[in-house]
């Protein structure tokens, strides 16, 4: 039953209900144009491609309103406990073709459009890819959000609405340059601007201490204020009529004017003051895995948090008057340290503004937090001097010491003496330049820590975290990372949908991937198997026409396409796998051409940004470039090897590359990539992993079985001490295979590729802390027994369905099944439908 406050009223919007939006052919035809003259003033009788996406999205935009607003108000009326996912990232990718799917109106949509001369599929290209996030931890942000609402937990994303998002990646003689990314330019038909959604945000100023009632209270006042407006996309569940949030903010200046300025005959230098508001939300920061400790960044964090913070306490005040009750309608999920000043924020405004004791206001804090970690590199953990944090907020920075001095007053009780212990756990580094330790203040106010995957969280309470997991036993827990399928099965690959859903016999599998398991009675029907093979093939040719679109060159459908595709970093190893590219290359030329015709032919595609500050990332795109320069061009060669640097990767080239794929790669040093996600969407399309036992790959290998994958290299147990070993100079000498392909670099084989050559010589002289030159023979072996694999298509097709069958897991609808029961202690609420009453 449809339930609102009053019968009267209820009548009367049932009445209004007439009012949704129609899905049947005329009424999406009647839309689209309509805001084709009224929305985008072009006109009905002749409009582009681009203008019929826009329009288009409007009027998706509008029916997905509807559900938006019946699941607000519902949840309002109910007072139901929400899900907060704070996160600097959103990396959500285009919008169109998921939404569609989700509200399941694809059909109607192509059809109503092919009717007036629209092809569906074209438009899809014609969005932008919203791309406010950089890897990773930015993609599992929007996999989460499909997954709550999909789940129907009530949920809303909060984030920052950057005007540019992660650079465009080019590549020109070899080497990457980045140019800005301004993807708002065409106007963004998913947003609803919230004008009347905005806050002041203060920076800098002082605080001012004062007696009330014989209590010594404070006051953060002066500096400059900012205003931040909310601007909000729905974001649609699968199969479901519930619609949840994500809010993202913008910042602007205060006033309109300032007329003391003005007055003053400063007129310029109050307008350079304005535009100063506006420039901090204006780019995200390009850096994965390493911090940049500027004051803007900062600045962009507690804008976010204190405007969402706000926002969240406005939304608990409406229906509720007990403090107490605060846990009870809100979880608050910090997505890593990033957003971690959200909960200093919290506590401000409940001790200062709300007058809560310290005590209750603690209490509240920590039952309604909770923090993610996503890394164990020393050079990604968060830390902001003393100095800075005082300058700009002041307040928070007193209210830091004093978390940090009760609770180094609880450890020096439990541990009279042990300095070492205190210095270890405290939230302030000391030293000449004291720095805050954003995760010791993550983990002391939040009721539960995770890691992304069970390695990563062991490793967390072994190692960066070991104090407090002795000290907090049930606070740091596993979250094991998933992806959506419906983005990375069924939109990504259309055709192997359909082939599932064929075999299965219904779609539900989409909704609860528990039951792709069924497929493993499939991995050795002749029928199938036969499908699938052109499935795949069919990936690869619309993947092989698009490099030859982007890049111009030809690679064969015939070859095993070989992906390693994700940020260029050096401890996820792209160097050993572009060495290995090299030893091939040197191998193949030692053949005869009738040994040569025997080798497996094999496309090997690596694509990835680095970050614009780090240079030896930059300096492997540059070596991977000239590799294929060469390698691409040599008659001996042909279509026997291709290599190819793919330019600007983001998430929706993921989805024409990973469907195509036969064999991707997930190598990083061991204990050094949290989880990984891709590896769980590879392997969702029916690819093999050649990898390393880290991260998620560990898991991976659990469910589909360690033969069905190509696993090498060191264990996380051995790194140390190799580590050790080669810095001490004990190091084994370079093998001739490797020896061999340092001097083809070394020598000018590739050309100049002199960037490299200092990490080449590194690696040379022992000094190899990703263990690329230890791990190097394994690999090979691993690659010799992928080749060997692939001569057996059977057998490769088999171990492809099967991990395909087994990879429910990596759902991220499991992921978020157990933080809503272990950590935000949720339910799902679905809302009713129109049709219910
Ligand atoms: C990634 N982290 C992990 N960080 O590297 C990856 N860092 O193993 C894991 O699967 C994924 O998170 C999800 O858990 C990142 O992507 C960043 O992008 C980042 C951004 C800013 C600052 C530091």
């Amino acid at each position: 039953e449809f339930i609102y406050h009053n019968e009267d009223k209820a009548k009367k919007i049932w009445e209004l209900m007439q009012t949704y939006q129609g899905v049947d052919q005329k009424s999406i035809q009647r839309s689209i144009v309509n805001h084709v003259e009224y929305t985008l003033a072009m006109t009905r009788f002749n409009f582009s491609d681009f203008g019929c996406y826009q329009a288009t999205a409007f009027s998706m935009r509008d029916r997905l309103l509807e559900s938006w607003n019946d699941t607000n108000q519902y949840f309002t009326t109910h007072n139901v406990k929400r899900v907060y996912y704070l996160s600097l990232e959103f990396l959500l990718g285009r919008l169109m073709q998921n939404t569609l799917n989700n509200i399941n109106m694809e059909k109607n949509y192509r059809e109503a459009l092919l009717d007036i001369g629209y092809d569906l599929e074209r438009l899809y290209d014609e969005e932008v890819d919203p791309a406010l996030g950089n890897g990773g931890l930015g993609r599992l942000a929007a996999c989460f959000l499909d997954s709550l609402a999909t789940l129907e937990v009530p949920a809303w994303g909060y984030g920052i609405r950057y005007d540019y998002g992660i650079f465009k990646q080019v590549i020109r003689d070899g080497y990457q340059c980045e140019v800005p990314d301004f993807w708002l330019s065409g106007g963004n038909p998913w947003e609803i601007e919230r004008p009347e959604v905005v806050y002041p945000i203060r920076f800098y100023g002082y605080t001012e201490k004062y007696e009330e009632n014989g209590v010594e209270r404070a006051q953060w006042k002066g500096g400059e204020i900012v205003m931040a407006k909310a601007y909000d996309t729905p974001v649609p569940g699968y199969n479901t009529f519930n619609c949840n949030n994500l809010r993202l903010w913008k910042s602007l200046p205060a006033q309109e004017f300032d007329f003391q300025s003005f007055n003053k005959g400063d007129y310029l230098s109050s307008v350079e003051m304005k535009q100063r508001a506006e420039y901090i939300t204006s780019v995200l920061y390009p850096n994965d895995n390493s911090q940049e400790g500027k004051e803007l960044r900062l600045k962009q964090q507690y804008f976010f948090c204190s405007a969402t913070v706000r926002d969240v306490i406005r939304r608990f005040k409406k229906n509720n008057s007990d403090w107490k009750d605060f846990p009870k309608k809100a979880a608050l999920q910090l997505n890593d340290t990033h957003p971690a000043i959200a909960a200093v924020e919290f506590l401000r405004i409940l001790i200062d503004e709300e007058k809560l004791d310290w005590g209750e206001a603690w209490k509240i804090l920590h039952s309604s937090f909770s923090y993610t970690n996503h890394t164990v590199l020393p050079e990604a953990l968060e830390t902001w001097s003393v100095g800075l944090i005082s300058h700009l907020l002041p307040r928070h920075m007193e209210l830091i010491f004093l978390i940090n001095h009760y609770f180094m007053e609880d450890i020096a009780k439990k541990y009279p003496g042990d300095y070492q212990r205190m210095e270890e756990m405290s939230i302030i580094a000391e030293g000449d330049d004291k720095q805050v330790r954003m995760a010791n203040l993550c983990i002391l106010c939040s009721h539960k820590v995770n890691g992304v995957a069970e390695l990563h969280t062991k490793l967390i309470q072994e190692t960066i975290f070991k104090r407090f997991h002795e000290y907090f036993p049930n606070k740091i827990e596993n979250k094991t990372n998933g992806v959506t399928p419906r983005r990375w099965i069924h939109c990504a690959n259309p055709k192997l949908s359909d082939l599932i859903t064929e075999a299965l016999e219904d779609s539900e599998w989409i909704g609860e991937l528990e039951r792709i398991e069924y497929l493993e009675n499939f991995a050795e029907d002749e029928e199938f198997v036969q499908k699938w093979i052109d499935i795949k093939k069919q990936n690869k040719e619309k993947l092989a026409a698009k490099v030859k679109e982007v890049l111009g060159i030809k690679i064969p459908v015939n070859a095993l396409y070989d992906v390693q595709i994700k940020r260029i970093h050096e401890y996820k190893r792209q160097l050993m796998n572009i060495l290995y590219v090299i030893h091939r290359y040197l191998t193949l030329k030692d053949m005869t051409p009738g040994e040569r015709e025997k080798v497996v032919p094999r496309v090997v595609i690596i694509g990835g940004k680095a970050a614009p500050g780090y240079h030896n990332a930059k300096a492997i795109i540059k070596l991977v470039n000239a590799v294929g320069d060469i390698v691409n061009n040599d008659k001996d060669i042909g279509d026997i090897l291709k290599v190819i640097f793919y330019p600007n990767y983001c998430v929706s080239a993921a989805q024409t590359l990973i469907p195509a794929s036969e064999l991707s790669q997930h190598i990083s040093t061991a204990g050094m990539e949290a989880s990984g996600t891709s590896n769980m969407k590879f392997v969702m399309n029916g690819c093999l992993i050649i990898g390393t036992m880290d991260g998620a790959n560990v898991e991976i290998s659990e469910e589909v079985g360690e033969d069905n994958m190509f696993i090498f290299g060191a264990r996380v147990h051995e790194v140390d001490d190799i580590r050790h070993r080669l810095f001490a100079g004990e190091h084994n000498p370079i093998g001739k295979r490797l020896q061999r392909v340092f001097d083809a670099i070394l020598s000018g084989t590739f050309g100049d590729v002199s960037i490299i050559h200092p990490i080449i010589h590194s690696l040379m002289d022992g000094k190899d802390y990703y263990l690329v030159t230890e791990d190097f023979d394994s690999y090979v072996k691993a690659q010799n027994k992928v080749d060997d694999t692939y001569r057996d298509q059977k057998k490769w097709n088999m171990m492809s369905i099967l991990g395909v069958s087994r990879s429910a897991k990596f759902s991220s609808d499991r992921t978020i099944e157990e933080y809503c029961d272990s950590i935000w202690k949720v339910d799902r609420i679905p809302i009713p439908t129109p049709s219910d009453s």
